[in-house]
């Protein structure tokens, strides 16, 4: 991990008047849970993918297996490692992104999220995804039409967009990112809504029932 790199970026966001407290505390928290270890990826794509780890298109990309969705792809994720971004292409009937790490620390799922649109910078951890919408979680892995793909872990599942992920015969294109220690970062972010939301809201239906009895 280039720890002076990220420490810059830190000092960046708190030197940000501007900047929502709670959204730096999320930050610090998806950088301490970044793998310390290289992890395999296992992944595959109805029909065709490319795929990027912190902006850097990964030379599995040249292989033939990314357009062959039939062949699980063997992607390494590199100690420290924040985004994974992935360009996912469907041809034809149907359109799916499964993928593991063997010790099912990362398994396709909602958490992954998901745009229809290309923006600059998607594939990079600085990008802010807020407005990309969770991915749509299509079936378990072991589902129709793909069955049993070699290799990903059981626990994965075929996830795509909202819409569109059965279509005719044309073809469309769908970016789907994922922050590596983003559930727990998710955890904190519905105890910092709950933190500021739900319990003043409690408080004033508390105040409010005193006031009329
Ligand atoms: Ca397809």
């Amino acid at each position: 991990m280039d720890v002076d790199r990220h420490a810059n970026e830190k000092q960046a966001l708190y030197a940000s008047d501007s900047m929502d407290r709670t959204h730096v505390k999320t930050h610090l928290v998806v950088d301490c849970l970044s793998s310390d270890v290289d992890r395999e990826l296992l992944i595959t794509v109805d029909n065709e993918m490319e795929l990027y780890i912190d902006g850097v298109p990964n030379p599995i990309n040249d292989d033939p297996s990314a357009k062959d969705w039939k062949v699980t792809k063997r992607v390494n994720v590199p100690a420290g490692s924040r985004v994974i971004a992935v360009k996912a292409t469907d041809k034809g009937l149907w359109a799916g992104l499964l993928a593991s790490v063997t010790d099912d620390s990362l398994l396709s799922d909602g958490t992954w999220k998901v745009s229809t649109v290309e923006s600059d910078g998607w594939t990079t951890p600085e990008f802010d995804d807020s407005n990309w919408e969770p991915a749509t979680v299509l079936g378990q892995h072991g589902m129709e039409p793909w069955k049993t793909r070699n290799l990903i872990s059981s626990n994965a599942k075929w996830i795509w967009t909202a819409t569109s992920y059965y279509k005719d015969m044309g073809s469309h294109v769908v970016y789907f990112r994922y922050r590596i220690g983003m559930s727990l970062a998710l955890e904190i972010e519905q105890y910092r809504h709950l933190c500021l939301f739900s319990l003043p809201k409690y408080c004033y239906i508390v105040l409010l029932c005193f006031c009329v009895m």
